[in-house]
């Protein structure tokens, strides 16, 4: 069966690209390149063209994710899939594929109406290395295993576990955990490759489309390099450092430009062959700033 093989991109519609320059290259160690287009900027992680477009249309939220399928013959297969599932979707046109820097894709919505590509192809600039916007000691974690992970909106969470089943990716409730309000929080993690999650969802209503993306570095260091500046810039920090019993990784959430959470992070497992779950964090992560739409305590 033809799976999606990593979330490949994304885009994000923000307001202020000068603080998200800032903040991505700045902060985190992303490359903006910036091709004169006037209404976006894209940021490398690697040797692709880019892994996310910041698309300057005031928006500050999620405007698409992008799922890779190894090529034509599989992205094929996935809208027969889809039109016997009776998922509506759009092949695009050449013309957005450019604008995608890929060579074939389809478009579509997940069930809560989240805008969701498939795609083929992407541009790998291997005659460009990767240049960070402030030195590194390390790399990003990308590879076979995508750009990272995002927790998004799901409203029906059992519809969006079917739909991300249907296109490939395997996982289920990952957490059962004691919420303040004497309820118990069943999240949902989802992966596609050996990225312990590409995907989560179901941890109660949510403002934006997304509440945080998860980008991982190689080296330790980057992720105190990263934690140093956000402290100094006095970016708000909604969890503080810790580590998750699920992907093992440690990590913190901080507010990005567009007021919703970045996690960077380090040493993450690879996923499980089998299902697991657990009802508490490994240490840290305790909530600082709330508002975020994590105001759980994990442990
Ligand atoms: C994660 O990456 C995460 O964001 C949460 C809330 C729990 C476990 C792993
Ligand atoms: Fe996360």
């Amino acid at each position: 069966m033809t799976k999606v093989t990593e979330l490949g991109y994304l885009g994000l519609s923000v307001s202020n690209l000068d603080a998200w320059r800032d903040y991505a290259a700045g902060i985190m160690g992303m490359q903006v390149v910036d091709e004169g287009e006037g209404d976006r900027i894209y940021l490398r992680m690697d040797r692709w063209h880019h892994r996310i477009v910041l698309h300057a249309d005031g928006g500050d939220d999620l405007a698409y994710l992008g799922w890779r399928v190894a090529g034509p013959v599989e992205l094929d297969e996935l809208a027969e899939r889809l039109e016997n599932a009776g998922i509506p979707f759009k092949v695009a046109s050449d013309v957005e594929a450019a604008e995608r820097r890929v060579l074939g894709l389809l478009q579509l919505e997940d069930p809560s109406g989240n805008p969701t590509e498939i795609f083929y192809g992407p541009q790998i600039d291997t005659a460009s290395p990767f240049h960070p916007g402030r030195p590194m000691f390390g790399k990003f974690v990308t590879g076979d295993q995508g750009l990272g992970h995002v927790i998004i909106r799901e409203d029906d969470v059992e519809a969006a576990t079917r739909f991300y089943r249907l296109i490939g990716l395997e996982g289920a409730v990952e957490y059962k955990i004691a919420l303040p309000d004497g309820a118990v929080g069943t999240p949902v993690f989802m992966h596609c490759n050996n990225r312990h999650h590409s995907i989560a969802f179901g941890l109660g209503p949510m403002e934006k489309r997304i509440n945080h993306l998860m980008v991982e570095y190689t080296d330790l260091d980057d992720l105190g390099y990263a934690h140093d500046l956000v402290r100094q810039r006095k970016f708000d920090v909604s969890l503080q450092l810790g580590k998750h019993s699920n992907d093992e990784a440690l990590t913190f959430y901080c507010a990005n430009p567009s007021g919703w959470l970045w996690e960077p992070g380090w040493g993450s497992r690879h996923a499980p062959s089998q299902q697991e779950h657990y009802v508490r964090d490994i240490f840290g992560h305790d909530n600082e700033v709330e508002g975020y739409g994590l105001d759980i305590p994990l442990k």
